[in-house]
């Protein structure tokens, strides 16, 4: 195991984070202070309340920096600077020093394997092809055969290069070539700018995407596919570990403060998870992996699939046992690119209460650092979009006018979005039952959620029995019980049809976990014998578990 303190005690030195929380902002949604219908850096501060109150450690903000917004701030056109839509370099380090005076941390999202094609790297790259930065991106005179990952082709033609550009994104997200020692040395050098700002430290947008094979090979066409698979050739590229070791000795080593990495690595496995996290290789201190929330995609994530607690406990145990001896876990259900947790592996309707209180607790006692979505503390759902029209992100969009055209019909098509589309966790956060939910006066950017009349955070902050009090009193336990932040974990069951069950162990004592991922009742079985000890979450006893019941013992 890493050296490390543990408990309450251990939110500084090596490994502060294991009994540590991270909350999630995305900074359009989250609280507009201005009324201009989108949110903002004041909104944040003026709620650090909420995040004080519920035990957060560490506040991770989607990219504030200025930008086109063709991905919603996924294209940064400056890295030292802050888009005017959300305020000022001055009110940004105004809310480091209020974050800092409270006792939280704050990381910034950094892209740093694509930038903006606004952006001045990209602009003096794309002017010539004897421009001193003419390879800092990927330039061919013919494009492979590679579909990006929002639909379409992964390359586009630049009349003032005469040549194609990849983008394994949006036309207007060019990807950065890593091969070149110019473009690391320039993105340590915003590293560590921020780093000297104050910040404390980064979640890594798609960082495993950041090495591709230099061949650039032709790559498999799926069925029914226009252009090539290039996953192959892009995932966990040659030398992504190389250069994430490079970036820690250029940039993190500098420092001798506690500060966090996290690195975006989807569709990774938990052979390359434990290499990223191994404290030895200093690389990342964890990884966003996205085995655990693809387990209802089919072929692809519209071919939306029922959910499974089979498939979701053998991946989450999975990443549990593969990350024991070495590495450390990242635990999520949702962010800014996934639909609403509590609609998809919960129960939305008549036990959204009790489901989302589930999640929460398996997601909160596992071994790992939780990170908690703005929003998921009250529990909010997926949007009911009723058709495109409604609908603002670029992903989503792209793949309904592709599929349209392809011959899908469009009701079809639209029930993929109502479930997967990444806008259902954009809809802006629920403060209030006022009509703009307390998000904003003015005319939010994306509708709120009709149901935030019944959903918001005031309607719960009171009640020891919300959702909200619920995040609250978990993130409490692992800030007071060493068992949550260092004890091992065991799988107790890997057939039970309905519930997720398992123990934590530590030299203090141990917890079990027994959850019910269903609306009927769960009897179980051998692992009754479980129940014993004092009943830490829950109130039930017997060898019955309610629907949606999630039950914590101590011994
Ligand atoms: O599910 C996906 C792929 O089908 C995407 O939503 C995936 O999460 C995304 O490709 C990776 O996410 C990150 O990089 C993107 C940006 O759009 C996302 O918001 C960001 O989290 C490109 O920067």
């Amino acid at each position: 195991m890493p050296a490390t303190v543990t408990g309450s005690a251990g939110r500084t030195g090596p490994g502060w984070w294991r009994s540590a929380v991270v909350y999630q902002v995305y900074p359009r949604s989250f609280a507009d202070a201005n009324g201009d219908g989108v949110g903002d850096l004041r909104g944040i501060r003026e709620h650090l309340d909420h995040l004080e109150w519920l035990g957060v450690d560490v506040l991770w903000i989607s990219p504030v920096y200025p930008s086109p917004m063709a991905d919603n701030g996924y294209d940064v056109s400056d890295y030292h600077d802050v888009d005017p839509t959300y305020g000022t370099l001055a009110e940004l380090d105004e809310l480091i020093a209020e974050l800092h005076r409270r006792g939280m941390k704050l990381v910034m999202d950094l892209v740093a394997n694509h930038t903006s094609d606004e952006h001045p790297w990209f602009v003096e790259s794309s002017s010539s092809p004897e421009n001193a930065k003419r390879d800092w991106y990927w330039w061919r005179d013919e494009p492979n055969n590679w579909g990006s990952f929002f639909s379409g082709p992964a390359w586009t033609y630049c009349e003032g290069r005469a040549a194609y550009y990849m983008h394994l994104f949006t036309k207007k997200q060019p990807d950065l070539n890593w091969e070149n020692p110019e473009v690391r040395q320039a993105v340590y050098e915003i590293m560590r700018w921020w780093l000297d700002r104050g910040v404390d430290g980064f979640r890594m947008d798609v960082v495993n995407l950041i090495s591709k094979d230099p061949e650039l090979p032709d790559a498999p066409v799926m069925p029914g596919q226009r252009y090539g698979n290039m996953r192959e050739s892009v995932l966990d590229g040659p030398r992504v570990h190389e250069f994430l070791a490079e970036m820690h000795r250029e940039v993190f080593d500098r420092y001798d403060r506690d500060l966090l990495l996290v690195g975006e690595t989807g569709e990774t496995t938990v052979e390359e998870g434990r290499k990223y996290t191994d404290p030895a290789r200093r690389e990342l201190d964890m990884v966003l992996h996205y085995e655990h929330v693809e387990i209802d995609h089919g072929t692809f994530k519209w071919d939306v699939r029922p959910f499974d607690v089979g498939r979701l406990r053998d991946r989450l145990a999975a990443w549990q046992e593969g990350l024991a001896d070495v590495g450390w876990n990242s635990l999520y259900w949702d962010n800014h690119d996934q639909p609403r947790i509590v609609s998809r592996y919960g129960d939305d309707g008549r036990w959204r209460t009790e489901s989302a209180k589930l999640l929460a607790t398996v997601l909160h006692l596992q071994r790992g650092t939780p990170f908690v979505y703005q929003g998921d503390e009250i529990g909010m759902t997926n949007h009911p979009f009723a058709s495109i029209d409604e609908v603002d992100d670029v992903e989503a969009v792209n793949y309904y006018h592709e599929a349209v055209a392809a011959g899908l019909e469009p009701e079809d098509v639209m029930a993929s979005l109502r479930a997967m589309c990444r806008d259902n966790g954009r809809t802006p956060m629920q403060w209030d039952d006022s009509p703009g939910a307390g998000f904003t006066t003015g005319t939010p950017w994306l509708a709120v959620n009709p149901n935030h009349t019944e959903i918001n955070v005031a309607a719960q902050y009171d009640d020891p029995d919300s959702v909200l009090s619920h995040y609250r009193r978990l993130i409490r336990l692992r800030h007071e019980d060493p068992i949550v932040a260092d004890g091992d974990f065991t799988l107790l069951s890997d057939s039970h049809p309905q519930v997720f069950a398992f123990r934590r162990r530590h030299e203090s004592g141990q917890l079990v976990v027994l959850a019910n991922f269903s609306g009927a009742e769960a009897d179980l079985g051998e692992l009754a014998e479980e129940c014993r000890g004092e009943l830490v979450i829950g109130s039930g006893g017997g060898p019955v578990l309610s629907p949606w019941e999630a039950r914590v013992y101590r011994r």
